[in-house]
């Protein structure tokens, strides 16, 4: 089985408004819908997709339970997830406009999770992850969880003996660096942020690579490096006319893992999640991808190993 985990789950409320957005000025409306939100739900989505069986474990809020459900039906998610009573899932609230200028991202912090349904979530990994699992821990954390809360989720999914995938960012990064976890998704500041040394990039990239089995460094329109296997590819994507990024990181990973879990071998993985990254951002809201359509770009994905691992 694989498991994502959002520890902090969203509803993405996608705003487009007419022209160009401007500060100082009453912005209308064009459209408004709701979205998936929340990173490890969207790489359940993108799982789902791909056939590839998944639940999505985390906290979602008893106040807007019904709506949340309804989306997550909507998107065919699979779901064992918490509610928290009294509180509201968060929005990601984002803004669109006519022009070319991409979309802006405005997220609420979340509600704070009770003891007790931090402990269920542990119980349920220790209960049903084994080895021969996959885990995806998705997101930023909601306010009250400390790293050490963080952890403890970690360590539990790192007992099971499964496979763990972490697309986390600041302290909670850090931490999955040290504990060592099997993939990754730092952007490049990231990586800059964890070691704060006078080495390159690649340079970076290779320490980190020693405890990390695939790691991947996202560079926005640049596309990204791979490091597998003690070598480091730097992947290119294809040109692609941008509607909306939102969710495309998270594309890229669902694709990633799915691939990884149909046994691909590691180009066919990276052109897939490159591909349907892609695809993503042609889209408008910040869920949907085409699965033809990425193969379709696979012919402009340029996959060059960049540097071996001394
Ligand atoms: O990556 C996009 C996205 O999943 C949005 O859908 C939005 O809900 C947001 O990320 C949440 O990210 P955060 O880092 O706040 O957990």
């Amino acid at each position: 089985m694989i498991y994502t985990i959002t520890l902090n789950t969203a509803i993405d409320r996608l705003i487009t408004v007419q022209g160009a957005l401007t500060r100082k000025r009453s912005n209308r409306v064009k459209d408004i819908e709701l979205d998936l939100g929340g990173k490890g739900l969207h790489v359940s989505h993108a799982l789902t997709k791909f056939g590839v069986e998944n639940l999505a474990l985390g906290y979602i809020g008893s106040e807007n339970k019904k709506l949340m459900e309804e989306i997550l039906r909507s998107k065919n998610i699979n779901h064992h997830l918490l509610v928290e009573e009294g509180v509201s899932t968060r929005e990601a609230i984002v803004i669109l406009d006519e022009t070319d200028q991409g979309s802006m991202m405005i997220t609420e912090n979340g509600f704070p999770v009770s003891e007790e349904n931090h402990q269920k979530l542990l119980q349920f990994i220790h209960q049903n992850v084994t080895p021969q699992d996959i885990v995806i821990v998705a997101g930023s954390l909601p306010p009250n969880y400390t790293i050490k809360r963080f952890m403890e989720i970690i360590d539990a999914c790192k007992e099971s003996g499964c496979f763990l995938a972490c697309d986390v960012s600041g302290k909670a990064l850090s931490a999955v660096v040290k504990t060592g976890v099997h993939f990754i998704k730092p952007n490049q500041h990231e990586v800059e942020v964890l070691l704060k040394s006078d080495e390159d990039l690649l340079s970076k990239i290779h320490e980190l690579a020693r405890n990390i089995e695939y790691m991947v460094v996202s560079l926005g329109k640049d596309g990204s490096y791979v490091a597998h296997d003690g070598r480091i590819y730097h992947v290119t994507p294809p040109a692609v006319i941008e509607n909306n990024d939102t969710g495309a990181g998270d594309v890229f990973v669902g694709a990633f893992i799915a691939q990884l879990a149909k046994g691909a071998d590691l180009e066919t993985v990276v052109k897939y999640a490159t591909g349907c990254s892609a695809s993503k951002v042609t889209k408008q809201n910040s869920s949907d991808f085409d699965i033809g359509e990425a193969e379709e770009y696979f012919s402009e994905i340029q996959i060059i190993e960049v540097g071996e691992a001394v």
